[in-house]
């Protein structure tokens, strides 16, 4: 007799090349495709070619140009002509600036029901949408997965989420990805796949999932995922890609780690307020907060259905004159489409300014808010400072919240507005995949440029068996990557350059850190829970790491920044008793002990506080595949000293 299986376990069957399907266990997937972009490719590009991996062999390997696309020095066109040409060379996709954001394009041109796919970003998990099982990781990961090897991640619990009943006239899949961040939080997620079911699916387009999967993340869940049906197929028929469309469900009685049940029909439109996406209120118990600005954009809220929503609102009406309304399409094919319905004319004379199709200002690159700002925004984070302005507040809702508040100068529910507007999809979307410019043909040599913004990889050496230092900074609950190493345009700009953007390590939290931490030569960050939320960018471990960060002591990590410590040999120290971390102060001396190459992972260990004279417990809570990566200095270094370099 076969068991019936969810959908996650099936693709996961189907792939796992390490480990057995235990919950907590490690498991080894093969990986279908990958993605990086112009803001985390660079350091993959690098890293892919120090392994030394003569062509990518996955089944399909894509470079976006979407988050670094201002052109205010060199720094954006040495990275894009980098990447451009180390994509050619090394046997991927790139997709040229102006094309759109990865995790739409992906959704719309290749994302594959039953595939595995493996993005250097955080809300790759938007692939969900279509019954990909689409997960991120930093770029270290995704290099070794774009040569061929597996990426490894704990056997996450499956958590079935069953959708019943109907949207509300003005309530949207915004306002159900709100709803699980409310349930759940921004950690209630952790160690789980999201996976979808129910009769209420039927009310999702797959444009709609993806804006579910994608904020997914947000959870802290590995990723979620929607079955692949009906509505799937339609959407592939759109996309001209039915020979890409496989139904793929669960199997009936399928057995989930744990159950949620959400009914559409009880959701009001949903607003996250500053600083967290769990923030969540109803729209309509904050009406009436005074705006100064509406972005409308990004990988969650930018396709076809969202825009023409949009568009009808505003059809016909003129945005509050204190209002600035920006509104950044997802892809070429979105914005061709408004085009040619006259939509966009729509969006324009109601006073919009249209911005370029990327992420934009979803994090900081442009229409940065004015000091103490209020931004209304359709993006998936509200984190301090993401949207370029500290003191700003930004304000997570639907596109048809955003457009009715954009109208009225304040905060505004939808349902105040009048009929809601009704989207008429084409049957076939307008195609154009010319600038996804392929790789070299095989046998062709292709040069890879390399400008002075691509700076080489620092090399980092094994601890000994004791590594100490002084507590650096002392946090708090959810630090996210945002804090660690800042958004901004300006920032973003230095991603191929360790010792520039580590400049800015915690920059926002303290000015002084960088310098800091670099006449300390070695040191520990002490924090509490959810440590490294947030973003995929491995470069809030590598730039640390190159300052002298050693260990990060905290009651829990997220999953990817984890990862990520580890692939650079930054020690992920969980406090065995978690009132022990309320006994460090910044500037008190700390020491690890008892590293050695034989230890079995995970291990316990003791920790010192040379200053107060304590001792306290951690668990170094890897696997030994990691415990040897960190003994070595890192992954790049681990991988080195077995070819004798
Ligand atoms: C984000 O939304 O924070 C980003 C910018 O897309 C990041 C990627 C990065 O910082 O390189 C993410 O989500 O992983
Ligand atoms: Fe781009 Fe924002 Fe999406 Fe990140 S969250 S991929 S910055 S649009």
């Amino acid at each position: 007799m076969t068991i019936a299986q969810n959908l996650t376990r099936k693709i996961m069957a189907a792939h796992l090349t390490h480990g057995e399907l235990t919950v907590g266990t490690e498991i080894g997937l093969a990986i279908d495709q990958t993605l990086v972009h112009d803001a985390t490719g660079q350091m993959a590009m690098l890293q892919f070619e120090a392994l030394g991996f003569p062509t990518v062999k996955t089944k399909r390997s894509m470079i976006y140009s979407d988050h670094n696309i201002l052109q205010v020095g060199f720094e954006n066109a040495d990275d894009h002509a980098f990447l451009s040409s180390a994509a050619r060379r090394f046997g991927l996709y790139y997709s040229k600036t102006g094309n759109g954001i990865c995790h739409q394009l992906n959704v719309e041109r290749f994302a594959t029901p039953g595939q595995t796919l493996l993005g250097a970003d955080s809300h790759t998990t938007s692939g969900g949408a279509v019954g990909q099982l689409a997960i991120g990781a930093g770029g270290l990961d995704v290099a070794v997965a774009m040569g061929g090897r597996p990426f490894f991640l704990p056997m996450p619990k499956v958590i079935e989420v069953t959708l019943v009943g109907k949207f509300k006239p003005w309530t949207r899949a915004k306002d159900l990805a709100l709803e699980i961040l409310r349930r759940l939080t921004v950690s209630g997620g952790r160690g789980t796949v999201l996976e979808f079911d129910g009769p209420g699916l039927a009310n999702l387009s797959v444009t709609d999932r993806a804006t579910v999967a994608n904020m997914s993340i947000e959870t802290g869940a590995i990723t979620a995922i929607f079955p692949s049906d009906d509505n799937t197929l339609d959407f592939f028929r759109k996309q001209g890609r039915e020979s890409d469309f496989v139904p793929l469900s669960a199997d009936p009685g399928a057995a989930y780690d744990g159950q949620i049940t959400i009914d559409l029909n009880g959701l009001d439109p949903l607003v996250a307020a500053p600083h967290s996406p769990d923030n969540v209120s109803k729209v309509r118990d904050l009406a009436g907060v005074k705006i100064n600005q509406v972005a409308i954009g990004s990988c969650t809220n930018s396709s076809f259905s969202d825009l023409m929503a949009v568009a009808g609102i505003l059809k016909g009406h003129r945005i509050a004159p204190e209002v600035s309304l920006v509104v950044a399409p997802g892809s070429r094919q979105v914005l061709m489409e408004l085009t040619k319905r006259g939509a966009l004319a729509d969006i324009v004379s109601a006073g919009a300014r249209i911005m370029e199709v990327a992420c934009g200002f979803c994090n900081g690159v442009g229409q940065a808010p004015k000091t103490n700002g209020i931004s209304v925004r359709t993006s998936n984070r509200n984190f301090p400072g993401r949207s370029g302005t500290s003191g700003a507040g930004l304000y997570l809702v639907s596109p048809e919240t955003a457009a009715v508040s954009a109208l009225k100068g304040q905060l505004t529910d939808p349902n105040d507005f009048g009929e809601p507007i009704k989207v008429i999809w084409p049957d076939k979307m307008e195609i154009d995949d010319s600038m996804i410019l392929p790789p070299a043909p095989e046998g062709t040599e292709a040069e890879i440029i390399r400008g002075p913004n691509i700076a080489p990889l620092p090399k980092f050496a094994a601890p000994g068996d004791t590594v100490s230092g002084e507590a650096m900074m002392v946090l708090g609950d959810n630090v996210t990557t945002d804090d660690i190493l800042p958004a901004g345009a300006h920032i973003l700009a230095l991603r191929a350059n360790v010792p520039a953007m580590s400049r800015y390590i915690f920059s926002n939290l303290e000015p002084n850190f960088p310098e800091r931490m670099k006449k300390a030569g070695s040191g520990f960050v002490v924090a509490q829970n959810n440590y490294g939320q947030g973003s995929s960018r491995e470069h809030a471990a590598l730039a640390p790491r190159y300052l002298g960060l050693v260990g990060v002591v905290a009651i829990s990590f997220a999953r990817i920044h984890k990862a990520n410590l580890c692939n650079f040999g930054i020690f992920p120290l969980e406090f065995v008793n978690p009132k022990d971390a309320k006994d460090i102060q910044k500037g008190q001396k700390l020491s690890l002990s008892g590293l050695s190459p034989d230890l079995k992972a995970p291990a316990t260990l003791t920790m010192k506080n040379l200053t107060t004279g304590k001792n306290f417990q951690v668990k170094l809570d890897v696997t030994q595949r990691q415990l040897e990566t960190l003994m070595a200095g890192g992954l790049l270094a681990l991988e080195a000293g077995k070819k004798g370099l």
